[in-house]
């Protein structure tokens, strides 16, 4: 009999299929399987991810690969790759009926019961899974009782159990990524001419409470020091010379952050890299000029923060992150010391205050008034599941929640999906952004023009800002104007 030490991880698509050769999604490695490979091939197995994003061929790797599976593991986020990851659990059931199928991850977390009641998932793993995976593992080769084991949610006798939370742990306890089961030039992607984009990711959990994240209220642990420069390193030795952190919110613990730039300086690595990361309006408002100088010296280009709303009605009621003066102190103090930044706001929030849509574009001009360079992105609401406001939006009836684990992969939570937004105020959202755009083109946005079309699209830009500052947004002629600058642009570049 063939000795079964073999896991295969499967990272699902998690787009609908129009958007799949988008290269830069493509380019998003899998980072849950990376983290999950490590502690397994210290207890000895031998893994294999499989990122549906490349890896067409998953079909012919399970029957290779069945006689020697020890389980097969499947990541989700809500929708699509809910979908996606059941068709290769299906596929597994059927070429090898009495291989296990765990699944774990933020959606098979929130909707474990569900999952664990579908006939192609045996195993659900809820929150971190280093540990739980490998002590799975463990008892389904008979070395413990599965009812020993917290944080997973699975099917016995007939019913559904639910053994208690798994505390989270320090990440540091873990080995590092385990890139070499990936081939790390697939991610890297190259963006615009010279600019090569690399991922990563440094820490779990986020201190801050915030209604509308689901990664809210949880203990946080930061990677140290040398671990994150490896990191770097590893990616820089792929060529990359941008990486984007992904951490909820990186600039956490000064000490360590001031231990990182200082590392990067040491090594010269500013030279080869610049970086991205997120973080909050009222943690950058603390920090002072010789930090702020440090983190540009260090390669910092561009902060994310997420600034919600200009209602401060509002973000008291939802977060304890930002106030909107804390977001406009941190544009100036960032702007000031070189670092750009970029703002993510939500509009057609649940109940919001009746001036919560005016004073958020506001504040969306302001922020272009202190920073053209500004980039902003307002977003329509999406109750995410397994957050507050979820669960708030689902009590009232504002939406439906699956009955059953597969009807997710159809859920929205992409695109407005709120009944309350009536079509003028997505019209309104929209057009604001036109002319802000118009306004205020960005240093890479499609707005840009040779320097004859630039020319005459300059009357239309004054026009731009002077409706912004009136809040005038009917008939909005000049966009069309654009639109149609643009065409000609493109016509003439290519003939
Ligand atoms: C990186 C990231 C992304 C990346 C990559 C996503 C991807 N599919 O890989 C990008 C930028 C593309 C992205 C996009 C979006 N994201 Co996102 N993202 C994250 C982020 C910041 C980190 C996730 C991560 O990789 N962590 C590191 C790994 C190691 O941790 P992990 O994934 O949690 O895995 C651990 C456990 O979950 C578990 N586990 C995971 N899988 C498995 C499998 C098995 C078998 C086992 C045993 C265990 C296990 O073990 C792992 C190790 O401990 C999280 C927030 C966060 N802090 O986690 C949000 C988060 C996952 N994203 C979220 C959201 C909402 C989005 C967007 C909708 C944002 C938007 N408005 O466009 C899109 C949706 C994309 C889509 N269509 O599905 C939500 C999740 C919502 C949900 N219900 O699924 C999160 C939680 C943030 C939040 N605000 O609450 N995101």
């Amino acid at each position: 009999m063939a000795t079964r030490n073999q896991v295969i991880l499967y990272s699902p698509h998690f787009v609908a299929a129009r958007g799949r050769g988008d290269r830069a999604y493509r380019a998003i490695p899998p980072l849950s399987h990376l983290a999950l490979a490590g502690p397994l091939r210290e207890a000895g197995y031998d893994v294999r991810i499989i990122d549906a994003k490349w890896d067409a061929d998953w079909r012919r790797e399970i029957r290779e690969r069945a006689p020697h599976l020890v389980a097969a593991g499947v990541t989700a986020l809500t929708g699509p790759a809910v979908e996606d990851g059941l068709e290769f659990s299906a596929e597994v059931r059927a070429v090898a009926p009495d291989v296990p199928i765990i699944w774990g991850g933020w959606h098979a977390t929130f909707a474990a019961n569900q999952a664990a009641e579908d006939s192609r998932i045996d195993i659900v793993v809820r929150g971190m899974g280093e540990r739980t995976f490998v002590e799975v593992l463990d008892a389904l080769r008979g070395g413990r009782q599965m009812a020993s084991i917290p944080g997973i949610t699975y099917r016995q006798d007939g019913r559904t159990v639910s053994n208690a939370e798994r505390l989270p742990e320090d990440i540091n306890a873990f080995p590092p990524p385990a890139y070499d089961l990936i081939d790390p030039a697939r991610y890297v992607c190259e963006v615009r001419r010279g600019v090569r984009v690399a991922n990563t990711i440094f820490s779990r959990g986020c201190p801050f409470a915030c209604d509308f994240c689901l990664d809210s209220r949880k203990k946080w642990f930061g990677l140290n020091v040398e671990r994150m420069i490896a990191d770097v390193e590893f990616w820089i030795g792929w060529r990359a010379n941008h990486i984007r952190f992904y951490d909820g919110n990186f600039f956490l613990g000064k000490p360590r952050i001031v231990e990182f730039c200082n590392a990067i300086l040491a090594c010269g690595l500013e030279q080869k890299f610049r970086w991205m990361a997120t973080a909050v309006g009222n943690r950058v408002v603390q920090m002072d000029g010789a930090l702020l100088d440090l983190l540009r010296r260090a390669g910092l280009k561009q902060i994310a923060l997420g600034a919600e709303s200009g209602s401060d009605d509002l973000l008291q009621r939802i977060t304890n992150k930002t106030t909107v003066a804390n977001t406009l102190e941190s544009i100036r103090l960032l702007t000031r010391h070189g670092i750009n930044q970029y703002l993510f706001f939500m509009v057609g929030y649940p109940d919001e205050p009746p001036d919560a849509l005016e004073q958020t574009l506001a504040l969306a001009l302001e922020a272009k008034k202190i920073n053209p360079n500004v980039e902003l992105f307002l977003n329509f609401t999406t109750p995410l599941p397994g957050s507050e406001v979820f669960r708030v939006a689902l009590e009232r009836g504002e939406i439906d929640e699956p009955r059953a684990f597969e009807d997710w992969s159809r859920f929205d939570y992409v695109h407005a999906n709120l009944s309350d937004i009536s079509p003028e105020y997505v019209a309104r959202v929209e057009r604001f952004q036109k002319f802000l755009h118009l306004a205020f083109p960005e240093e890479h946005s499609l707005i840009r023009f040779r320097p004859l079309l630039n020319f005459m699209s300059w009357p239309l830009r004054g026009l731009a800002r002077w409706r912004l500052e009136r809040k005038l947004y009917g008939w909005p002629v000049e966009v069309g104007l654009i639109d149609a600058l643009r065409t000609v642009q493109r016509k003439v570049r290519f003939t």
